[in-house]
Parts: C-alpha cells; sequence; structure tokens
C-alpha cells in the first residue's frame, strides 16, 4: 500500500514513516521544516541535534536496505500539494531511490500542521502562520481528493483541545441531540482553549464538508498530549531518533517535567495543577494511526476516535515525575507558577475512549518504569538542556 505522511519531519510525522516502511508499506514523507525552522527562528532549544529528514532516509536505508521517499514542499501551495497526486514533473523527490511516481496514495496521514498552542498565542503574527498553514493545507488535501483521489482514506490528526473541558461526558466525535421533541447526530459541541486548538476545529469541519460533497472517507484521531521518545524502529540508530523538544512552546508537558527534573528545574505546574487531560505514549500514536490505516472509514464517512489512552492531572504528573525523579536520585522540586494561559484549573472531565481499543489498539501506560526509562534517555543529553528556554511565560 502507498502511504503518504505529510509533515514526515515532526515528531510524530519521522517515526510514522519507519514504523510503516518497516512493515512493507510504500513510504513517502512531504515536510516544509516548518519545526525545524520554527525552532531556529525562537531560539527554543532542542535535547540534541538531528540529521536533515533526507540524511534521515539515508541512515533509515543503509541500516534496514528500506526506502523512505521524501519530498521538501510547501503544502500551504495548492500546486505543491496536487502534483503529489498526479505526478505532475513538480513533484520532485529530495531523495529516492527510484524516482518515478508510485501512483496515487491509497492512504494519506496528515500530520502537516503547526502544533503548539503556545506558538499560537505569541503574538498576531504567529496566531496568523497557524491559521494560514493549517487551514490551507487542510483545504488544498481536501481538494486533491476531490480532484484526483476519492477512494483514498485519509487519517487526520486532530486534539481533544476540540472539545475543550465541557460539564458533561465526551463522546467520541458525534453526540445524539434532542430538541423539541426532535432528534438529529452532530459533530460534539467543540470549545477550544487556544488558536492552534481552533484551527483543529476549523479541520475537523473541512473535513466533514469534504465527506459530506465527496464522499470522502477520513478517519480524525482526537489525540491526547504524546510523550515518550524512543520507538522499535528509532532504537536500531541513535540518529533515527524523532526530535524532543522542552521548551515552552513546542514541548508537551510529560516530555518538559522529565527535562526539568534531570536539570534540577523546579518543576512547573501552572496554577492549581487541577488540568486533566487524557496522554498517550508515541508508540502508541503509531499504533493507532495503524489500526486507522488497515480498517479505513467508509466512503461518505468521518470517523472520529479519541485517541488518549489514561487521563492525568498536571499535579498528579508531577507528583509522579518527582517520585520517579527522586528514585533515580534527581534533587526534583515543583513550584505553582501563576498560569499564563486561560484554562480551567479545576474541572469535570471523563471523555470516551474505546473505538481505537475495539480496532485492535493494545495500549500502554504511563508506568514508574516507562517513566524511568525516558529519565534515562533525557539524562544521557542532560549537558545539552538549556534552562532559559524552559518557562518564558508567553500568555494567551
Ligand atoms: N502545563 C503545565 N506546565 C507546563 C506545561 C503545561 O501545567 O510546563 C499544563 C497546561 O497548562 C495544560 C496541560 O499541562 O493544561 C497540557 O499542556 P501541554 O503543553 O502538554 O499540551 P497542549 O498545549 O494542550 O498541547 C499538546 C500538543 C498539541 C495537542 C494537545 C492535545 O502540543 O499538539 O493537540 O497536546 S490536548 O491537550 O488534548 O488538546
Amino acid at each position: 500500500m502507498r502511504i503518504l505522511i505529510l509533515g514526515g519531519d515532526g515528531y510524530l510525522g519521522w517515526p510514522t514513516a519507519m514504523y510503516f516502511s518497516k512493515r512493507g508499506y510504500d513510504v513517502t514523507v512531504v515536510d516544509n521544516y516548518f519545526r525545524r525552522n520554527a525552532c531556529n527562528e525562537l531560539d527554543v532549544g532542542m535535547l540534541y541535534p538531528i540529521p536533515t529528514l533526507v540524511e534521515r532516509a539515508k541512515i533509515w536505508h543503509a541500516q534496514t536496505g528500506l526506502e523512505i521517499k521524501v519530498v521538501i514542499s510547501d503544502l500551504t501551495d495548492p500546486e505543491a500539494m496536487r502534483a503529489l497526486f498526479d505526478g505532475r514533473v513538480e513533484h520532485a523527490y529530495a531523495w529516492a531511490k527510484d524516482s518515478a511516481f508510485p501512483g496515487v496514495p491509497e492512504t494519506v496521514i496528515h500530520y502537516a500542521e503547526q502544533p503548539s498552542a503556545p506558538y499560537s498565542l505569541i503574538n498576531y503574527k504567529y496566531a496568523n502562520i497557524t491559521l494560514t498553514n493549517n487551514l490551507l493545507v487542510t483545504n488544498n488535501l481536501m481538494f486533491a481528493l476531490r480532484d484526483f483521489a476519492r477512494d483514498t482514506h485519509v487519517v487526520h490528526i486532530g486534539t481533544m483541545g476540540e472539545y475543550g473541558t465541557p460539564n458533561i461526558d465526551i463522546e467520541e466525535g458525534w453526540l445524539d441531540i434532542k430538541h423539541k421533541g426532535r432528534e438529529d447526530h452532530f459533530l460534539f459541541p467543540r470549545q477550544a482553549s487556544s488558536l492552534y486548538h481552533t484551527t483543529k476545529i476549523m479541520d475537523t469541519d473541512l473535513m466533514w464538508f469534504g465527506v459530506r460533497m465527496w464522499n470522502l472517507s477520513i478517519t480524525d484521531l482526537m489525540q491526547g498530549p504524546v510523550y515518550g521518545i524512543e520507538t522499535d524502529e528509532s532504537a536500531i540508530d541513535d540518529r533515527l531518533k524523532t526530535l524532543f523538544n522542552y521548551d515552552e512552546i513546542f514541548g508537551t508537558v510529560v516530555n518538559r517535567f522529565i527535562t526539568q527534573a534531570v536539570v534540577g528545574y523546579p518543576l512547573t505546574v501552572y496554577g492549581k495543577g487541577g488540568q486533566t487531560r487524557g496522554y498517550l505514549n508515541i508508540k502508541d500514536t503509531l499504533q493507532c494511526v495503524e489500526k486507522s490505516v488497515r480498517t479505513p472509514a467508509k466512503t461518505g464517512e468521518l470517523r472520529i476516535f479519541n485517541q488518549i489512552m489514561e487521563t492525568f492531572s498536571v499535579l498528579e504528573l508531577a507528583e509522579l515525575t518527582l517520585k520517579v525523579g527522586r528514585k533515580l536520585g534527581f534533587d526534583v522540586e515543583m513550584k505553582s507558577i501563576e498560569n499564563p494561559r486561560k484554562e480551567a484549573e479545576e474541572h469535570y472531565y471523563n471523555p470516551t475512549y474505546q473505538g481505537l481499543v475495539d480496532i485492535g489498539v493494545e495500549p500502554h501506560y504511563l508506568t514508574e518504569d516507562v517513566m524511568e526509562g525516558m529519565f534515562k534517555v533525557v539524562a544521557s543529553f542532560k549537558e545539552n538542556i538549556r534552562k532559559d528556554v524552559i518557562f518564558r511565560g508567553i500568555k494567551w
């Protein structure tokens, strides 16, 4: 099966590319280096340097004999997107053993988005970059599918943040509503708490439009914050590790807390710490995406799964980090700091997350052992950790 991964250089994109390549899929990755460029521009630091996407594909090939084709292009340009489906000459590989157009992909995995809530609220300029990047890429994809590939299944990464923290149970994407004696089936009410999350709501709306108008087949995975570094495929060569951010802008909370613990920076619990979210290991992102690819949405279906394995409050995560860090001999403290975000710090949170398990996903959990493993990897790069990028206080 031919798989096209949009955003193949990111935290999830590169591990996904290796995962599918290893399992015999014909993988092409596309990226415009947005994440690397933004990290450089904003001077956020990363735990370790990573090779370019072409270098990674070559290392992967040298280690496994498998080919991951690389295209460097900006998918906010509709022609760049369309070239991936119709094989025009503009479709130029930055690296491929065989540069012939492989044909229309049977599956597209769409990660090509600005993924950070704080980035989207730095100022109006970054808000606009987030809006234009995320919405244009998704809309360009919808039209490329309409014109060239209506049978192609799309797996898109959405976010649990689309739902916000409502005072009712969160269903998997849809809700039956009874009103004045009549009943209908609607997208679950969405209320995002950042502009980034708002673009994901708009993505869902664009995709739902494409499904209704053109009978497209789409799976939208509402994912919670991801943690982790290693996957089975990266274990074969250190240079294949995914990028790892621990800064305020691109780092997610578990990865940040472990890094803070390693350098003795008091864990940055925002406000009361009662913010509860659903979390998952990066290995489970790969499993969830693969199961979704293997059991695709039907023609004319927008299928939504909540992609989380367990829920924690920020305080619970800080306490776990404290316990594991101290056990390993690190000098760990936690400190509540004024919350730079506008979000509920104490709230009801009861999401449903059964759909992915029903199609065969076997969850990993954030146990003390798993966290210990992450501590060891992060500690091996301790000398690279920059305390100055851990907190800068981007306000909502
Ligand atoms: N938090 C802290 N201290 C920190 C960092 C975060 O208390 O140092 C809190 C935040 O205020 C928030 C929670 O931890 O309540 C999660 O924050 P996060 O930065 O890990 O996650 P978030 O900004 O919500 O975004 C991340 C990913 C995004 C994805 C989202 C899933 O960056 O791409 O969509 O997780 S979700 O949170 O379910 O919307």
